[in-house]
């Protein structure tokens, strides 16, 4: 599962990157790409974490890729081995620059970055779908399939995403081995400079990424590095001086992770409190699994204790007690949220 972090050259990718990997990749122009894992940050993996004092607490992680903007070209355009990169990821996470970078003349303009990053993709898209087509052409292929694609040319050739063509007119599986970016989840960050840091995202950028379909938010890297860089008991106050709640990063990751559609389940006991990601939709059967192949192929039943379930009963037992513990079985479909203890056979 891995989520890119893309955007044109220096506008704090590989500072957010940073900042939520705990690693220390050489800021500034250029480098290479680079995969970090981050743990996502779940106030329910908090709140279990207390009650069962385990000897290890795992969140579920997600991987992020940091992706270099291209350099020395004043035009926008993205290269082949920019767009190859940028393709390889299964979510973007598009980095907006927002405040004044003094290695760069141009003074932030975020609206047009996302203009031209999204008229990008768009024609890398089209480029695709036009292969396609004149392909489809010569070798008369599957009518419904050039029907997909006329389609898809339609959508792009009115600069609107793929992504904001639902399942009804779109069937997806139509279009299975090719990768068109517009139809990649898509998150936006607005990168702000310190002194807008608790700003959200002005309404009209917002209402454009929003008929992009995409998710919006406001960050400022600096700012995040620097909470980051303090002890936890420290974050607070500056957090509560700056106006707000939590770190933005948190929200960020969040965000990223819901937007490759994974949830996740939990198991709980003395020796770990851990988080579980599945895809939405998953069987209990797929997600014992996750576990462990054993659970998968000896799999008996599942009890499932609904997260806000065991808050209100206080535990598993008492919630059993209850009668509100669930005994399910393979074919369940796995809530975000559920605590699981597998039955199994082998
Ligand atoms: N003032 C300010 N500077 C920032 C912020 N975020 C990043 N920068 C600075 O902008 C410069 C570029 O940041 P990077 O994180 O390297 O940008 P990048 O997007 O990874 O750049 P490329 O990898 O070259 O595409 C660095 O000097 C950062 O310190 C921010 O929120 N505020
Ligand atoms: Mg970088």
């Amino acid at each position: 599962m891995k989520v890119g972090l893309v955007g044109f050259a220096g506008s704090g990718k590989t500072t957010v990157f940073n900042t939520m990997t705990g690693l220390d990749v050489p800021t500034g122009f250029g480098g290479d790409v680079r995969l970090g894992r981050v743990s996502v940050p779940d106030a329910r993996i908090d709140a279990l974490s207390r009650i069962f004092k385990p000897r290890k607490t795992t969140y579920a992680e997600i991987t992020f890729c940091d992706i270099p903007g291209e350099h020395g070209a004043d035009r926008k355009g993205l290269s082949r081995k920019a767009l190859q990169q940028i393709r390889d990821q299964e979510a973007l996470c598009l980095v907006l620059r927002d405040f004044v970078n003094p290695a760069l003349e141009s003074d932030p303009d975020p609206a047009a970055d996302l203009e031209a990053f999204h008229t990008e993709c768009v024609l890398a898209d089209l480029e695709i779908v036009e292969r396609r087509l004149e392909r489809g052409k010569k070798e008369k292929a599957d009518p419904l399939e050039m029907a997909a694609f006329e389609l898809l040319r339609a959508t792009l050739e009115e600069g609107r995403p793929v992504r904001s063509l639902t399942a009804e007119p779109l069937n997806r599986d139509l279009l299975r081995g090719y990768v068109l970016l517009t139809d990649r989840p898509l998150l936006v960050a607005l990168n702000r400079s310190e002194e807008k840091a608790a700003e959200g995202v002005p309404a009209a950028l917002a209402t454009r990424i929003a008929e992009l379909g995409a998710g919006a938010l406001a960050l400022s890297a600096h700012v995040e590095a620097e909470i980051a860089s303090l002890e936890p008991a420290d974050q607070a106050a500056f957090l509560e001086d700056l106006g707000l709640s939590e770190p933005a990063l948190s929200r960020f990751i969040r965000t990223a992770y819901g937007l490759l559609d994974l949830i996740s389940f939990f198991t709980v006991g003395e020796d770990e409190v851990r988080a579980w990601t599945i895809r939405r939709g998953t069987r209990a059967r797929q997600a014992a699994g996750r576990i462990h192949s054993d659970l998968e192929r000896g799999f008996i039943r599942a009890e499932v204790t609904p997260y806000e379930v065991f808050m209100q009963y206080g535990s598993e037992a008492a919630a059993k007690e209850a009668g509100r513990l669930q005994l399910e079985g393979k074919d369940y479909v796995v809530a975000d949220g559920d605590i699981m203890s597998i039955r199994f056979n082998v």
